[in-house]
């Protein structure tokens, strides 16, 4: 999926450690460890969130692949301690035998003939987002260096939706960033706060889970990344292959597209207009910054949809693997809403999707190389885009 970049993880939810590589940055790429952390503690923050969350405090440590602040062109290495290992390295885990509808319990079962569904659940678990937010943060230090900024906010909790629609303008996309950061919800309408916050606690007082939808932004995109080619080389398809690998994501939409299906076309092509610079903008967003499987230089819109998640207190119909008998779900600590929990790990995903089509696009081993050839990307504007402007016929030798 990745043309330039490479990451791959291992661990377990209980286990000692998270152990993560990303190999494929160039050599020179500023990268502070504390801005990894920062976005760590992010995905840890919100309401609706776990028991876990109180035990957990993730620190990336970084044993390969950087030195003093830069990377060095090899791979990066990164773990992070599970701090419950503690509690859990010589405990007597009692067998597990009742699968969880809604998560890998079963399906882990039948495709790995595991005789224990814990040992479904550890990998399956969203324990390991923590090192795509760690791996990807890394992707974005880069980014926001060459001039690239992603953030993300909620446009709907549960029932509650917000009427947003995929923005143009920077200014008004960064404020609801802030809105946003600032929020226990990831909600970027300040008045619709305390509406999604009572969403959380209804679902708790009902022992139950709430999801959500989330919309997450790049600004500062060059056009021209990804190509209508090859299939496996569109990007709004590679971006929808990174949302929908994040636990609890169901659902992906590109800009406005699920509006967008109930409309003619007249009403939803974004015009393509001239401004005074000669830069070739558009009035509306709705297409989200992709056309074609190509950026446009307009800002990237994604939305994700999160299901609720599948561990309620109030228990689920299920068979008793031990006995064939029907039973019911027995609960495990989790999250009423992980909606919030998740703005970091989108954006870390997107991070790494964006930063492997700028490098696909731009090569480069060292920093100053890759730098310095984004700084000279081809632009939307009429200077980069000079047409022959002669008729021509079709010239193939058959
Ligand atoms: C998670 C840690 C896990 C889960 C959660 C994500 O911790 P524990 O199982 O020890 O409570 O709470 O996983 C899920 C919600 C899920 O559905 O997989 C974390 O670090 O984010």
């Amino acid at each position: 999926m990745l043309s330039r970049l490479r990451y791959l993880s291992a661990g377990e939810s209980h286990g000692p450690r998270l152990t993560a590589i990303l190999d494929g940055l160039p050599a020179g790429v500023p990268l502070d460890p504390a801005e990894l952390d920062a976005l760590l503690a992010r995905r840890q923050r919100g309401d609706g969130a776990g028991g876990r969350m109180k035990i957990e405090h993730d620190r990336v440590q970084l044993s390969g692949g950087w030195v003093n602040g830069r990377t060095t062109g090899g791979p990066l290495a990164l773990s992070i301690p599970n701090l419950d290992w503690e509690r859990w390295r010589d405990k007597d885990v009692p067998a597990f035998t009742r699968p969880r509808p809604g998560h890998a319990d079963l399906s882990g079962a039948v495709k790995f003939g595991h005789r224990e569904l814990r040992l479904s659940l550890e990998r399956a678990s969203a324990r390991e987002t923590a090192m795509r937010v760690a791996a990807g943060g890394a992707c974005l230090c880069a980014l926001r260096a060459l001039g690239v900024e992603v953030g993300g906010y909620a446009v709907a909790l549960g029932a509650q939706a917000l009427d947003l629609t995929p923005a143009v303008d920077a200014e008004a996309i960064r404020a609801r960033w802030a809105a946003a950061g600032a929020s226990r919800v990831a909600c970027p309408d300040p008045t619709r706060e305390d509406a999604l916050r009572a969403e959380v606690r209804e679902a708790r007082h009902a022992r139950d889970t709430v999801g959500g939808v989330l919309e997450v932004v790049a600004l500062g995109l060059p056009a021209g990344l990804g190509s209508y080619t090859q299939w496996d080389r569109r990007l709004d398809a590679k971006l929808a292959f990174a949302v929908l690998s994040v636990p609890a994501f169901k659902g992906v939409e590109v800009g406005a597209a699920f509006t967008n299906a109930g409309l003619r076309g007249t009403a939803v092509h974004d015009p393509v207009q001239r401004d005074a610079a000669g830069n070739l903008t558009r009035p509306s967003n709705r297409a989200g910054g992709l056309e074609g499987g190509v950026t446009n230089g307009m800002p990237l819109v994604i939305r994700a949809a999160m299901k609720p998640l599948s561990s309620t207190l109030t228990p689920l119909p299920t068979v008793d693997l031990a006995d064939g008998a029907p039973s019911e779900t027995v609960y495990e600590r989790s999250d009423v809403c992980a909606l919030p929990r998740a703005v970091p790990i989108l954006e870390c995903m997107l991070g790494l999707v964006l930063l492997d089509a700028l490098l696909e696009k731009v090569g480069g081993d060292s920093w100053d190389e890759v730098s310095g050839r984004v700084a000279g990307l081809r632009r939307c504007h009429l200077d980069d885009l000079p047409q022959d402007g002669v008729s021509w016929s079709l010239g193939y030798r058959e």
